[in-house]
């Protein structure tokens, strides 16, 4: 990788800590309601991710903010989204969970745990019988995979060789439930191996997501069908704003900061492509300059106007308009 490609990197992660402590402040303060589930500790897996992917289709879950602004959307109308503002990416209708924006190629997130992947394979098998140059991406959880819909999918991309990339974001966790207490497989990626190619990753280091995606998405493009990536990655808050994370001990905790992976990448970028620490610092503080403009926009934009409440809803043409 070029040494600017590691410090857009670098930026992005950092913008996307700094976008997720803005989002938990403004919830606590009230600007926000509804679901929040916050990245931070796996902002390296998410910018990673979509930045090693460049074009296709992308599917994921509730916990995407950081993807939606790797993948491109800017932060402030993510924020704004966020609030509940009609300047939002989605008009102030999806809010946290369903950022959602067709030019990016970003079909955003879904609070359905796994509802993605299926819709993620109706996707493949549409670009497949296209012709389509490009893959399709899923992002879901370790307990995503355990559901039904996961295995499903498994099969039928297989059987069908879709041009899918799997990628899971293990963090041993749904909500409060060890993943060991429920799976099978400690590692998921045993569950994809009948099927297609794996390959296992650190999630806390962007660097090697970056090199894991790359690689499966040069496979799947070179015409092989779908392959698996596991990302063993670590969330530092609770499962969503409503979750006191008491479920982790403060060793666990610990052992999980010390991966963290903006100071990992950091390291990199000093030790391995002399980046300065003028060059650092400026980065950082153009990201925190840049969420306090988010904040801003998001706090002066408009609520929607109730005469609106009904668009985008219902079916105009249908005939089942409420009035
Ligand atoms: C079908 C379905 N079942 C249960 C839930 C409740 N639920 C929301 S998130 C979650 C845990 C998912 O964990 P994982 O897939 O590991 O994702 P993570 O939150 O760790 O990123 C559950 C059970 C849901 N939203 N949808
Ligand atoms: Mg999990």
């Amino acid at each position: 990788m070029k040494k600017t490609a590691a410090e857009e990197l670098y930026y992005l992660m950092y913008l996307g800590r700094k976008f997720e402590y803005a989002a938990k402040e403004y919830y606590l303060k009230g600007n926000i309601s509804g679901f929040l589930h916050l990245d931070i500790g796996q902002e390296g897996f998410s910018v990673a991710a979509m930045k090693a992917f460049k074009k296709g289709d992308v599917f994921t879950t509730y916990r995407e903010h950081v993807l939606a602004i790797a993948r491109g959307m800017e932060p402030k109308v993510v924020m704004a989204e966020l609030f509940g503002k009609e300047s939002g990416v989605s008009k102030g209708r999806g809010g946290s969970m369903h950022l959602f924006e067709p030019k990016l190629d970003f079909y955003g997130g879904d609070a359905i745990v796994g509802g993605q992947i299926v819709n993620a394979v109706g996707c493949a098998y549409a670009r497949k019988y296209q012709e389509s140059e490009n893959a399709v991406m899923v992002i879901f959880g370790d307990g995503a995979s355990n559901g039904g819909a996961f295995f499903e999918s498994l099969n039928i991309s297989s059987a069908w060789q879709l041009p899918l990339l799997f990628l899971c974001e293990n963090n041993e966790y749904a909500i409060g439930t060890k993943i060991t207490r429920v799976s099978h497989f400690e590692k998921q990626s045993n569950k994809a191996k009948p099927y297609m190619r794996t390959i296992e990753v650190d999630g806390m280091d962007a660097l090697a997501v970056y090199e894991a995606v790359a690689e499966a998405n040069r496979y799947i493009l070179d015409g092989n069908g779908p392959c698996f990536v596991e990302a063993m990655t670590c969330r530092y808050e609770g499962h969503s704003i409503a979750d006191a994370n008491s479920y982790r001990s403060a060793e666990e905790m610990k052992i999980c900061k010390e991966r963290d992976p903006i100071q990992r990448l950091k390291k990199d970028l000093i030790e391995s492509f002399s980046s300065s620490d003028e060059v650092i610092a400026n980065l950082e503080k153009k990201a925190e300059d840049e969420i306090e403009k988010a904040v801003e926009f998001a706090l002066n934009s408009k609520e929607p106007d109730v005469s609106t409440l009904y668009d985008n809803v219902f079916c105009k043409e249908c005939g089942n308009v409420v009035s």
